[in-house]
């Protein structure tokens, strides 16, 4: 329905076409973003169909909009260079009043090129969102946590927090990954500009989204909702990995927590702190959800949504005080001894 109203050449925004017929200009623009702005986060460089979707509809209206800036800002250079105020000038210049044709031109014009950036944007949305799940699609349910984010794998039965593992989707074969976003507590987005646009987490509110990634690698993003204190360190990391690793990686995930039968120091006083409320070993009595699964810890490269990396020394400054390293974190600081502290983080770093 939406084809068939977007009649202008200009408005080619299909973004399956799009791959296969690309005006130059398009090809330029993509050159130089890839050049000058491969910043992690560029929204210029998409590697995933929703987020392809929206950077050829910000392309088109950037120069829907930079030819309106031309014309306009050319008249205007003309009008006032022409008609400037000259020292010889006795009389007034002729008078105007009103014109049928002018008035009607700057109405219906402008009309007519919203209407049609409209219809170019319902049909980019349409087409994003009509996507229902493949056979072969990965679903994920992402819930949104003041400040990290929790992964649940339904149909592997594994789980991840603040780094989600997707398989690269290839054009032959794809797999791409369709995310439902839910909320734990207050509204967060799901935000990584190379994938896809943003979306929000809204408690009572199940949101869907979908990715397709056609490049491996890590890609990052952030929650894009202001959701508290420390929201600008929620941050988001999407790791994108070929299909038989992604598959290793799950085998991983599955495996309950390796531990000795003679429980370390470390692990007696982990367990009888109040750690245990609020976080989750598997195949031990920690079982708290409040905060992230340790379960598999050592398996991510960040602790605390990204904020910080996941080294010795990161990892037993937050336990010491999370605020040093995110003001403002739910996690409370334990007000542990310097052997206790080291002790647990002993304990910790055997959780793989
Ligand atoms: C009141 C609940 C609570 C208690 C008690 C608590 N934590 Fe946490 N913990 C959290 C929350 C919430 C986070 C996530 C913070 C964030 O990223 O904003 C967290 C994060 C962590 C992380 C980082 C995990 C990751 O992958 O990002 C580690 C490690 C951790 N806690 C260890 C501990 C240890 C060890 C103790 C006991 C000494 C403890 N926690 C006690 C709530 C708690
Ligand atoms: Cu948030």
């Amino acid at each position: 329905m939406w084809r068939r109203v977007t009649a202008p050449q200009l408005l080619q925004t299909d973004t399956t076409d799009s791959y296969g017929m690309k005006p130059i200009l398009i090809f330029g623009v993509e050159a130089i973003a890839g050049t000058y702005f491969s910043s992690p986060t560029n929204i210029f460089a998409p590697a995933s169909t929703p987020a392809r979707s929206i950077f050829d509809l910000s392309l088109l209206v950037l120069a829907v909009t930079g030819a309106i800036f031309l014309v306009v800002f050319t008249l205007l250079v003309y009008a006032v260079s022409k008609f400037r105020r000259r020292t010889d000038d006795a009389q007034e210049p002729a008078q105007v009043y009103g014109s049928n044709q002018i008035e009607l031109a700057w109405t219906v014009i402008p009309i007519l090129i919203v209407a049609a950036l409209f219809m170019a944007t319902a049909r980019v949305i349409a087409d994003t969102e009509k996507v229902t799940a493949p056979k072969n699609s990965i679903a994920v349910i992402a819930i949104g946590h003041q400040f990290w984010w929790e992964f649940r794998y339904p149909g592997l039965g594994v789980a991840a927090v603040n780094e989600l593992h997707v398989p690269l989707s290839e054009p032959a074969y794809a797999t791409p990954t369709f995310i439902t976003l839910l909320s734990a507590d207050t509204d967060h987005s799901f935000w990584v500009p190379r994938l896809a646009g943003k979306t929000d987490l809204i408690p009572n509110h199940p949101n869907e989204m979908w990715i397709d990634p056609h490049e491996t690698g890590v890609f990052l993003g952030q929650c894009a909702q202001f959701c508290g204190v420390q929201h600008a360190k929620m941050l988001l990391r999407v790791y994108v990995q070929p299909r038989s690793e992604f598959d290793r990686w799950v085998e991983e995930q599955k495996q309950p927590a390796r531990l000795s039968t003679d429980p370390s120091e470390g692990q007696r006083i982990f367990e009888s702190t109040a750690c245990i409320n609020c976080h989750n070993v598997a195949g031990t009595p920690a079982n708290g959800s409040f905060g992230p699964d340790l379960t598999h810890l050592m398996s991510r490269d960040t602790i605390a949504a990204g904020a910080a990396a996941n080294t010795p020394a990161n990892l037993r400054l937050w336990i010491r005080n999370p605020n040093a390293i995110k003001p403002g974190s739910l996690m409370p600081a334990m007000q542990m001894s310097d052997h206790d502290l080291d002790a647990i983080c002993a304990y910790l770093e055997t959780l793989r």
